[in-house]
C-alpha cells in the first residue's frame, strides 16, 4: 500500500516534470517568431502543487497569446479628384491640369510637385477619359481649345520622320505606361516638323514632345484634328493644359 503511495507520488511528479518542459520549448519558440519581444520570464516554472492540477488556471495558461495588429490592408486609392485607370501592370492615377501657357519642362515640374510624372496613356479609352477630362476643363476655362502635356519623348532612335513607324516614334516616360496601344496620332502624325525652315526661324529642332489636342465645345481641335489626337511638338512651345499620373498611394 504504501509502496503504492510511493509510485503514485513518483507519477505525478514525472508528469509535472513533462509539462514544465514542455512549457519551455513551447514559449521558447515562440518568442523567437515574435520579432524580439519582450524577454518575459514565462512565470509557468513555479512549482506547482503535484496533487493539484486546477484545469481552469492550466487552461488560462495555455490560452493562445492575442494576435499582433495587422498592418492594414486597404488598397491604394487615387485621390477622388483623380481619375482611376486600372491598367495590367496596376493602378494609375491621372488628373488634366489648367495653367497659363508653359513649357514642357514646366509641366512636369507641376506634375512633380504633385508626386506624380506627365502621364503617358495605356489605351484608347484611357485616351478618351483624358480627352472627356479636358473638355470639362476647358470648358470650366472659356471654351474653344486647348492642348494638353503627355509624357512621352522621340527615341533618339528616331531622328526624322522616316527613321520610324508612327506608333514606334516615341517611348512614355512617367515609368509606367507600357506598348503603344496608347497612341492616338492625328492625320500624318507624328510628322516630325524640323525647326528652322522656311516657314518658322525658331531654333527648336525636332518636335520631341507630345499633346492631346482638345475641344471644349467641338468635334475637331487644333488644325481640325478629332478632338482627343495625339500630335508630336516642339517641347519648347507653351501650352495650357497638361495631363499628370501617378501611382495610387
Ligand atoms: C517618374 O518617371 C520616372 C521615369 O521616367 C520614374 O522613375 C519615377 O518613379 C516616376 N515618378 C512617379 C511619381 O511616378
Ligand atoms: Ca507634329
Amino acid at each position: 500500500m504504501r509502496s503504492f503511495q510511493v509510485f503514485l507520488l513518483f507519477f505525478l511528479w514525472v508528469t509535472v516534470a513533462s509539462w514544465i518542459n514542455l512549457d519551455k520549448s513551447e514559449s521558447s519558440s515562440s518568442s523567437s517568431s515574435e520579432e524580439h519581444h519582450h524577454h518575459e520570464k514565462p512565470h509557468r516554472h513555479h512549482h506547482r502543487r503535484p496533487q493539484s492540477p486546477r484545469p481552469s488556471s492550466s487552461s488560462e495558461e495555455y490560452r493562445p497569446r492575442p494576435q499582433k495588429p495587422r498592418p492594414p490592408t486597404r488598397k491604394p486609392t487615387c485621390p477622388s479628384d483623380w481619375m482611376t485607370f486600372n491598367r495590367p501592370q496596376g493602378t494609375w492615377c491621372v488628373k488634366v491640369f489648367y495653367t497659363a501657357p508653359v513649357l514642357q519642362v514646366t509641366a512636369q515640374q507641376l506634375c512633380q510637385g504633385q508626386g506624380a510624372n506627365l502621364t503617358g496613356v495605356q489605351d484608347a479609352n484611357e485616351n478618351a477619359q483624358i480627352a472627356a477630362a479636358a473638355r470639362v476643363v476647358i470648358n470650366q476655362n472659356g471654351g474653344g481649345q486647348a492642348e494638353v502635356w503627355l509624357g512621352a519623348s522621340r527615341k533618339p532612335t528616331c531622328p526624322v520622320r522616316t527613321s520610324c513607324a508612327p506608333l514606334y516614334t516615341f517611348d512614355w516616360t512617367d515609368g509606367h505606361t507600357t506598348g503603344v496601344a496608347g497612341f492616338n496620332w492625328g492625320p500624318t502624325e507624328p510628322n516630325g516638323i524640323i525647326f528652322p525652315n522656311e516657314y518658322d526661324s525658331h531654333n527648336w529642332g525636332q518636335q520631341n514632345c507630345i499633346i492631346q489636342v482638345d475641344s471644349g465645345n467641338s468635334a475637331t481641335a487644333l488644325y481640325g484634328y478629332p478632338h482627343g489626337s495625339m500630335d508630336d511638338t516642339h517641347c519648347q512651345k507653351s501650352y495650357t493644359m497638361y495631363a499628370c499620373g501617378k501611382r495610387p498611394r
